[in-house]
């Protein structure tokens, strides 16, 4: 049994998440945040025992649904939320929007809009960190759909070849916007392109945040060691559509239901309810989450929009990420 402060901070994040979610689809459809807005409901756990198996300092670099990891690497709701309204207390200055969340501090190196464009950049990071020796492990998340993408084998291919510190992790959640696995891929087990560069893998069901943290810190303890990548693909399921103007006709009604009969959330949440230990502690939880959330819509809401002087330092002059 996991000790009840890990257990309760799991479900604290997994929680924060969804409900950051469920309230900005709120603001998309008040017309208050505007672009693209890819939700990552029903994935909470890969980004959450993902960040537990991380140690501060580690990088991270993900695809467009970037809004869970952000979070659950330390990004403040009211700098997530403010990026999706546009304003500059954002944490990319309002000029990046919810594809494109950044955050130095906290390892985050983005949001790429850009389907498997990210790897190789992630492979760049470990190199930097197997150059320096600085003992980091960056782990980049990309969906099923990227495995067809050729950027993606690129940056394993240099990854494997040069034993980087790095950890792929592949979240299949089954669709690459409205195409299924089985009518885009001719070997449906993505963990098996692993065979083809000689790195290490592994493949499961994302419906124990527990579970999650503990098979991707035996992959990190692998690239820490020296022994290279390994290729993680963890079976999920996203609820929603996806993005935020998709109506999802793809699938059925029982398809997305079953799937959340088995949501990794609620069944962190009815254990911790079920147990006198730590039923207070959970219900303490909700509350925090709420008043968290509603912060930050409100901090977004007040802020300012990003001015024109912006544009020049950030453009030019690399002052973006500083
Ligand atoms: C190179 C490239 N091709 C096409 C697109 C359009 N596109 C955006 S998301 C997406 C589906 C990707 O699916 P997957 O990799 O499984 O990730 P998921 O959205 O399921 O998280 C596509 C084709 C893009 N952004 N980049």
């Amino acid at each position: 049994m996991e000790a009840p402060k890990t257990a309760l901070e799991m479900y604290r994040m997994m929680l924060l998440v969804r409900r950051f979610e469920e309230e900005a689809a709120r603001a998309y459809s008040q017309g208050k945040i505007g672009g693209f807005l890819h939700l990552y409901i029903g994935q909470e756990s890969i980004a959450v025992g993902a960040s537990h198996a991380l140690r501060p300092g580690d990088y991270t670099v993900t695809t467009y649904r970037d809004h869970g990891l952000a979070l659950a690497r330390g990004m403040s709701a009211r700098a997530a939320m403010a990026e999706l309204f546009g304003k500059v207390t954002g944490c990319s200055k309002g000029l990046g929007g919810s594809m494109h969340f950044f955050d130095v501090e906290h390892g985050m190196f983005g949001g790429h809009g850009i389907v498997g464009g990210h790897l190789p950049l992630a492979a760049g990071l470990a190199f930097a960190s197997k150059y320096k020796g600085d003992g980091r492990v960056t782990m980049v998340f990309y969906g099923e759909g990227a495995s067809s993408i050729g950027a993606t084998h690129e940056g394993m291919s240099l990854a494997a070849l040069w034993k980087l510190p790095i950890v792929f992790v592949c979240e299949n959640n089954q669709y690459a916007m409205g195409t299924s696995l089985e009518r885009s891929l001719s070997v449906t087990d993505v963990s098996l392109k692993a065979d083809a560069y000689g790195m290490a893998k592994d493949r499961f069901v994302a419906e124990d945040v527990v579970e999650v943290r503990d098979r991707l810190a035996t992959a990190c303890e692998r690239a820490r060691a020296g022994e290279g990548p390994s290729l993680v693909e963890i079976c999920t399921y996203r609820y929603r559509g996806h993005s935020m103007s998709d109506p999802a006709k793809y699938r059925t009604k029982e398809e997305v239901e079953a799937y959340k009969q088995r949501d990794a959330l609620n069944r962190l949440e009815a254990a911790l309810l079920a147990d006198a230990a730590t039923r207070d502690e959970a219900a303490q939880v909700q509350a925090a989450v709420e008043a968290e959330v509603a912060d930050a819509v409100r901090f977004a809401e007040e802020s300012a929009e990003p001015t024109i002087e912006l544009l020049e330092p950030t453009t030019y002059k690399g002052e973006f990420a500083r």
